[in-house]
């Protein structure tokens, strides 16, 4: 049974929601980003981090969530088949880790960016971190104008990597979603799962 470490709000969120959504027997287990005991599974200290029985751990969400859906074929979270599905499945993927992910940094960690400690450096780092997540969220919303899911095969692993970045936007960015109509509608749908709602209150409970 594969265990997930995850850390409550944190990108982990969407490999949960996958386990979850898969229906096969699984462990959550909630940790300290950063912690010594984390750290002694996944030397980065980072979530999520998926450990199998036999103590193969695999790290990067993108990894985790791609490994899942292909474990799990039967649960039909790839999105679709064939070269052209996987190639896009990986392009989406690949966004969020890179782009979307990424464009947070400075929102939550504006220390890392700046070797100036003043309030002001901060909040000018802050800034520029709303305005990069504003720019991929601009792009995700066009690209889901007349779709009902980020890939053309479904409801697919890509969703549920999208969701923990929309909840940051939706509280962290000034205006919210107001600006991103299609996004918000997908943030929906998905939070109407209700395997959805059971993994937020797992996450979201004492
Ligand atoms: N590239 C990694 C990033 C993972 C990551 O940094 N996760 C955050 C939570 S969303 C974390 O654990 N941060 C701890 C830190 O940066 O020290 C991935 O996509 O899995």
């Amino acid at each position: 049974m594969p265990t997930l470490y995850y850390a409550t709000g944190a990108c982990s969120l969407a490999p949960h929601i996958v386990l979850e959504w898969i229906g096969a027997p699984y462990e959550a287990v909630r940790i300290q980003y950063g912690s010594k005991e984390l750290r002694a599974i996944n030397p980065a200290g980072a979530v999520p981090t998926l450990r199998e029985d036999d103590g193969w751990t695999l790290t990067q969400a993108g990894a985790i969530l791609d490994y899942l859906a292909h474990k799990h074929p039967e649960a039909g979270l790839r999105g679709g088949e064939g070269l052209r599905a996987e190639a896009e499945a990986r392009r989406w993927s690949a966004f969020f880790t890179s782009d979307v992910h990424a464009a947070f940094w400075p929102i939550f960690m504006p220390y890392r960016y700046t070797t100036d400690e003043s309030d002001a450096a901060r909040q000018a780092v802050v800034e520029a971190g709303h305005k990069l997540v504003a720019k991929q969220f601009a792009f995700l919303d066009r690209h889901l104008e007349g779709r009902e899911y980020i890939l053309e095969g479904g409801r697919s692993v890509i969703d549920a990597y999208a969701f923990p970045m929309i909840r940051w936007a939706a509280k962290l960015l000034p205006g919210g979603l107001s600006a991103y109509p299609q996004v918000k509608a997908l943030h929906d749908r998905i939070a109407a799962d209700p395997a959805v709602q059971t993994v937020l209150a797992r996450e979201e409970g004492g």
